[in-house]
């Protein structure tokens, strides 16, 4: 007994510290927010003319593996004309085949987690893109933004370019393109993104 108090003392003084981080230093694992995150993409049609067309159903998360995924629901597309958004989830993305598009990269889990509050990282790096049954790589540069303890906001530098043809997607394009009486649709999208990420509670709060 004499000596069982000192040692429980001993370990509750060399544990203190750890009982002293935030809740919400959670686990190293981050989930998008997706009420706080947006997508869009732009087409140009008759070359002239450009559009943004947004997808809001985001979802994701980052690993404490350091995988960071983004899916992206295509049912969601919001073109602001309904009969274009149901001619181009049927038409195009064939969502009953392919409902989303995913997006996959390896990060640093250590470099995000040791972030302060406000600092910023830019990060040269290549993602998988799955989409319409295909898998490529795109090369991004993203920025990387602790906001405060639990956020974390990844942007890009510039748009990330998507070729349509590199997906099986011209046909789809073309077909988009007789049926609205146009000359021309650009088959090389430019998609913009800013997401946020909250941390994962580490389940004792
Ligand atoms: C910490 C850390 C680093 C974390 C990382 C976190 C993480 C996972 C980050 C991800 C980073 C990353 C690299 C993301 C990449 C995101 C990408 C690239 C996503 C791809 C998303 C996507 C959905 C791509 C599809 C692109 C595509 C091919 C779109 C097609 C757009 C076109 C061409 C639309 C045409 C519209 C049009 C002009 C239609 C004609 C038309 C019709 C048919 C119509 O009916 C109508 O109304 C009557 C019209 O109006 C008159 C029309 O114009």
């Amino acid at each position: 007994m004499k000596r069982f108090v000192p040692t429980l003392a001993l370990a509750s003084a060399l544990l203190a510290p750890l009982w002293a981080l935030p809740a919400s230093a959670g686990t190293g694992s981050w989930t998008l927010d997706a009420d706080a995150s947006s997508l869009s993409v732009v087409s140009i049609k008759n070359n002239s003319i450009a559009e943004v067309h947004r997808f809001p159903d985001l979802s994701g998360s980052i690993g404490a593996d350091g995988e960071a995924t983004l899916s992206i629901g295509l049912d969601s597309v919001q073109t602001g004309i309904g009969i274009r958004d149901k001619r181009m989830r049927e038409m195009l993305f064939e969502t009953g085949r392919f409902a989303s598009a995913t997006v996959t990269l390896a990060v640093d889990a250590d470099m995000v987690d040791g972030l302060a509050a406000g600092e910023q990282r830019k990060l040269d790096t290549e993602a998988a893109l799955d989409l319409h049954g295909a898998s490529k790589r795109v090369p991004a540069t993203l920025h990387v933004t602790r906001l405060d303890d639990a956020r974390l906001f990844v942007t890009s530098e510039q748009p990330v370019l998507v070729d349509a043809g590199s997906f099986a997607l011209v046909e789809g394009i073309d077909a988009l393109r007789k049926v609205a009486g146009l000359q021309a649709i650009g088959s090389m999208v430019p998609v913009s993104f800013a997401l946020t990420f909250v941390a994962d509670g580490d389940g004792t709060e």
